[in-house]
C-alpha cells in the first residue's frame, strides 16, 4: 500500500492512498468533514493524482470518521472568498477513470453533489443524502439542481431540493440515486471490492451527460407551478425555494453547462439575503443552545432507558407520545382508572389521525401504541430510570406526587416535573434527593412541539441537569437551559406579546388586523387565531384567578367581555372570529367589533387606530426587553437560546432568526428609545432592561447577549 499526502494545505484533510489498483481518497476533516479550507483542493489534488497513476484502475471516494461529506462549510458562507479554479465535479468529469463514493452518515449538500460528480455511489444502509441547503437560505451550488434532475428525474429532483430533506439509503437506491447499498461492516475494504468490479467498464456513467430523465419536464410542464404552488404557504416569505425551482426548471430547459452558470447566479443571488444570513444564524444557535457553561468535563451521566409519565390528561398523554414517537418504551400512570382510560383513547385517536392523514403507517402506528404501558398504581414505576410529573398545575398537588415518587422510586432515579410556572425548588424541598430534581417543560402539544425547556433548580446536580437535556435530545427535542423563575425562560419571554396583544384590543386595534401583521411577518397562523383554536376559556380563568389573588390585577375587561358572551372561540362557533357550523375558516365578524366598541365606551377606555408597524414593535419590543431582563438575572445562557425557544416553542418564523435576532435588525438604540417612550406612557411594564439599556449605550448586538453568571 502506498500511502501519500495530496499537497501542502491540504494534508491533512484529505489523505490519498493506492490499494489493490483502486486510489483511495479519504476526507478526513472532523467533526463532519464539511467542504472547509483544503478540502475540495485536496479531492481535486488526489483525483489528479489517481489519474496519473497507471497503477490506478478505479478510484473511490469517502469520508474518514462518522460520515461522508456534510456538505459547504457553512461558517464560510456570507464572507468573502475567492472564485476556485477548479471545481472537484469538473474534475471527475474530464476524468478517465471511474470514481466512486461510498457513503456512510451523511451526504449532504456539497457532499452529495460530490456523489453526484462521481460515476457511482454506493451506500451503507443507515447512510442519508440530501440537498437540504434551502433550509439554510440558499439553493445547491455545486451543480445539484442540474445533476439530480438528470439522475431521478426533476419532478423528484424538485421535491427533493425544495424540502430539503434527508432520503435514507433505502429509497435513494429506489430513486436511483444510490447504485447499490454494501453492508458497510469495513466500509473501505467493501468499497475497494465494488470499484474493482466496475474498474474495466466502458464508456463512463457520467451523470451530466444523462438527459433521458428531462423528457419528464416537456410530458408534464405544469410540474413547476404545481411545485410553486405547493411549497407557497410554508416557504412563504422567503426567496429560496423559488430560486431552487427556477433552477431545476433550467436543468430542463438549458445545456448543462448553461444551467450550472444559471444555478451559480441564482445561488449568489441568495447567499446573502436577510433570509440566508437569519436561517444560517439559527442553525449554529441550535447547536450552542446544547452548552451549558461550568459543567465538569468529566460528569458520568445516569442512563435514562426507562421512563414513566406520571397523569394521564392531555399534556401527560402528549409526553409518553413524545417517547414512543422516538422509540422508548413508557409507562403512563395515573391513578384514576377513567382518566387513565381517556388518556390512552386520545393517543390512540391522535395516532389514528395521523394514520388517516398517511403521515404514519398502521404498522407503526401499533408499535408506537404498543410502546405505551398504562400503570395504576405508583408502586409499579419505582424501578424506571426517571419519571416525568405531569399532573394538575397546582402546588399541593405536585408535592403530594412528589412525596409519592420520592418513596416509590430507585434511589438513582430522575424526579422530573413538566410544571410550567411553580417553583421548583418547592416540590424539591418535599423530596429526600433534591439534587435529582428538574423541570422539564414541554410546549403544546407535547408530541409536536420540539422545544424541551430543562430547568435547573438551586439543588439540581450538574449530571441531573445533563441528563435531562440529553433526554430531549434523544426523543429529538431541541433541549433548552432554564433558571428556575417565573414562567422559567421560554413563557416568561413570551407574557409582554400576549399581554400587549390583549392591550391593542382594549384601545381599538382589530384581531384580524393584528393576525394580519403577524402573518405578513412569518407566523404561520395569526396569535388570535391561534387563541380561538386553543379556547379563550383558559386564560380568562387564569385572568380570573389572578384578579382574585391581588386586587391590584388590571386584566382584559375587554377580552373578559367577549368570553362572557359565549364566546370561547372555535369550540362555541365564535370568538375572535366567528366559524360555520363544521368548518374551521375563520370569518371576520362585525359583530365581535360592535361588542368590543360597546364594551369600551361603558368602560370608558379610549380607542384608537394603530400602523401595522406599531403593532410590530409593541408585540415584539416587550418580549426583547424581558429577554434582556431574564439574561441580567442569569436565567438563561445566551440570547440566541432564546431565539430557538421562540422558534421551537411558539413558531417564530425561523427565516427571522428568533426574536433578538430580529430585534438587532431594528438595532438596540431605536428598541430601547421606543421602549422609554413607552414606559413614560404606560408605565411600570415597560420599564427598559439595564441590559438593553447598555447594548443601546455600546451598539452591541442583542443576538450576542450573555448572562454574566447563571443563577
Ligand atoms: C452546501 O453544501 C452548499 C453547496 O451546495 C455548495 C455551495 C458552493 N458546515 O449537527 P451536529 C458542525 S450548504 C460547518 O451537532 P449531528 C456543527 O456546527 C451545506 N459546520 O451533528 C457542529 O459543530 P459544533 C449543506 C458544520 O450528528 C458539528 O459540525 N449541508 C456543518 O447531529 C456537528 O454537527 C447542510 O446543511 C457544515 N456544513 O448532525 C448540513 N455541518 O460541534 C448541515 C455540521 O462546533 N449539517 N457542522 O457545534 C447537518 O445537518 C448536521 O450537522 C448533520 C450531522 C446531519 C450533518
Amino acid at each position: 500500500m502506498s500511502e501519500a499526502n495530496t499537497g501542502m494545505s491540504e494534508a491533512t484533510v484529505v489523505r490519498f492512498d493506492v490499494e489493490d489498483g483502486i486510489g483511495v481518497i479519504t476526507v478526513d476533516y472532523p467533526p463532519v468533514n464539511a467542504l472547509g479550507p483544503g478540502v475540495s483542493d485536496g479531492i481535486i489534488a488526489a483525483l489528479e493524482k489517481g489519474e496519473a497513476d497507471p497503477k490506478v484502475k478505479a478510484m473511490v471516494l469517502m469520508g474518514a470518521g462518522r460520515t461522508f461529506i456534510a456538505g459547504a462549510d457553512i461558517r464560510g458562507f456570507g464572507k468573502p472568498r475567492a472564485t476556485p479554479a477548479k471545481r472537484t465535479y469538473d474534475v471527475m468529469d474530464q476524468g478517465n477513470k471511474p470514481i466512486v463514493a461510498a457513503i456512510h452518515g451523511y451526504a449532504l449538500g456539497g457532499g452529495l453533489e460530490n456523489a453526484l460528480g462521481c460515476h457511482y455511489r454506493i451506500a451503507v444502509p443507515s447512510a442519508k443524502v440530501g440537498l437540504p441547503e434551502v433550509q439554510i437560505g440558499i439553493l445547491p451550488g455545486g451543480g445539484g439542481t442540474q445533476r439530480l434532475p438528470r439522475l431521478i428525474g426533476p419532478k423528484l429532483a424538485l421535491e427533493m431540493i425544495v424540502s430539503g430533506r434527508h432520503v435514507p439509503a433505502a429509497e435513494a437506491k429506489a430513486l436511483g440515486i444510490i447504485d447499490d447499498i454494501i453492508p458497510g461492516k469495513d466500509l473501505r475494504k467493501e468499497a475497494i471490492a465494488w470499484a474493482k468490479g466496475i474498474a474495466e467498464k466502458r464508456p463512463l456513467p457520467r451523470v451530466r451527460d444523462r438527459s433521458e430523465k428531462l423528457a419528464e419536464a416537456k410530458s408534464d410542464p405544469g410540474m413547476f407551478d404545481a411545485a410553486r404552488k405547493a411549497y407557497a404557504r410554508k416557504m412563504r416569505g422567503q426567496p429560496a425555494p423559488e430560486k431552487c425551482i427556477q433552477a431545476v426548471e433550467a436543468a430542463c430547459t438549458q445545456p448543462f453547462d448553461e444551467g450550472v452558470a444559471t444555478e451559480r447566479r441564482l445561488f449568489g443571488e441568495l447567499e446573502n439575503s436577510d433570509e440566508a444570513k437569519a436561517l444560517r444564524y439559527a442553525f449554529f444557535a441550535e447547536r450552542e443552545i446544547n452548552r451549558v457553561p461550568g459543567m465538569p468535563k468529566d460528569l458520568k451521566l445516569p442512563e435514562i432507558k426507562t421512563i414513566a409519565v406520571v397523569g394521564a390528561g392531555t399534556m401527560g398523554g402528549g409526553i409518553a407520545m413524545s417517547f414512543s414517537d422516538a422509540g422508548l418504551p413508557v409507562k403512563l400512570v395515573d391513578a384514576n382508572p377513567e382518566v387513565l382510560a381517556k388518556g390512552l383513547a386520545r393517543i390512540k385517536a391522535n395516532y389514528e389521525t395521523s394514520v388517516k392523514r398517511g403521515s404514519l403507517t398502521q404498522a407503526e402506528m401499533d408499535t408506537r401504541f404498543g410502546l405505551i404501558t398504562p400503570i395504576e398504581k405508583m408502586e409499579d414505576i419505582g424501578d424506571c430510570d426517571a419519571v416525568i410529573e405531569a399532573v394538575f398545575e397546582r402546588m399541593d398537588v405536585k408535592k403530594d406526587v412528589f412525596r409519592q415518587l420520592d418513596k416509590v422510586m430507585k434511589p438513582e432515579a430522575l424526579l422530573l416535573t413538566n410544571t410550567s410556572a411553580l417553583d421548583i425548588d418547592e416540590i424539591a424541598a418535599v423530596t429526600t434527593r433534591p439534587e435529582k430534581v428538574a423541570g422539564t417543560h414541554y410546549f403544546v402539544p407535547a408530541n409536536v412541539m420540539k422545544l424541551f425547556e430543562v430547568v435547573n433548580a438551586s439543588k439540581t446536580a450538574p449530571e441531573t441537569l445533563a441528563a435531562a437535556m440529553k433526554l430531549g435530545r434523544d426523543i429529538n427535542k431541541v433541549s433548552g437551559y432554564a433558571g428556575n423563575c417565573d414562567g422559567f425562560v421560554a413563557n416568561r419571554s413570551r407574557i409582554p406579546f400576549n399581554l400587549e396583544q390583549g392591550l391593542m384590543i382594549e384601545e381599538g386595534a382589530l384581531p384580524q388586523q393584528i393576525d394580519k401583521v403577524m402573518e405578513g411577518f412569518g407566523y404561520p397562523v395569526g396569535p388570535f387565531k391561534v387563541n380561538d383554536m386553543s379556547g379563550l376559556d383558559v386564560s380568562y380563568d387564569t385572568r380570573k384567578r389572578r384578579a382574585a389573588a391581588s386586587p391590584n390585577y388590571r386584566g382584559l375587561p375587554i377580552t373578559d367581555a367577549i368570553v362572557e358572551a359565549g364566546r370561547l372561540g372555535q369550540k362555541t362557533g365564535a370568538g375572535w372570529y366567528r366559524y360555520e357550523k363544521g368548518d374551521r375558516t375563520p370569518h371576520v365578524d362585525p359583530a365581535l367589533e360592535t361588542l368590543i366598541k360597546a364594551t369600551a365606551e361603558k368602560l370608558k377606555i379610549q380607542q384608537r387606530t394603530f400602523t401595522d408597524d406599531e403593532i410590530l414593535k409593541r408585540l415584539l419590543f416587550g418580549s426583547i426587553n424581558e429577554c434582556c431582563k431574564i439574561l441580567e438575572e442569569g436565567k438563561a445562557i445566551r440570547a440566541s437560546d432564546i431565539d430557538v425557544m421562540w422558534l421551537h416553542g411558539f413558531g417564530f418564523p425561523r427565516y427571522r432568526g428568533g426574536v433578538m435576532y430580529w430585534g438587532d435588525t431594528i438595532g438596540a438604540r431605536e428598541i430601547y428609545n421606543q421602549i422609554a417612550v413607552w414606559h413614560q406612557r404606560y408605565g411600570a411594564r415597560w420599564k427598559p432592561s439595564e441590559l438593553l439599556r447598555q447594548l443601546a449605550e455600546s451598539g452591541g448586538k442583542l443576538r450576542e447577549a450573555k448572562a454574566d453568571k447563571l443563577r
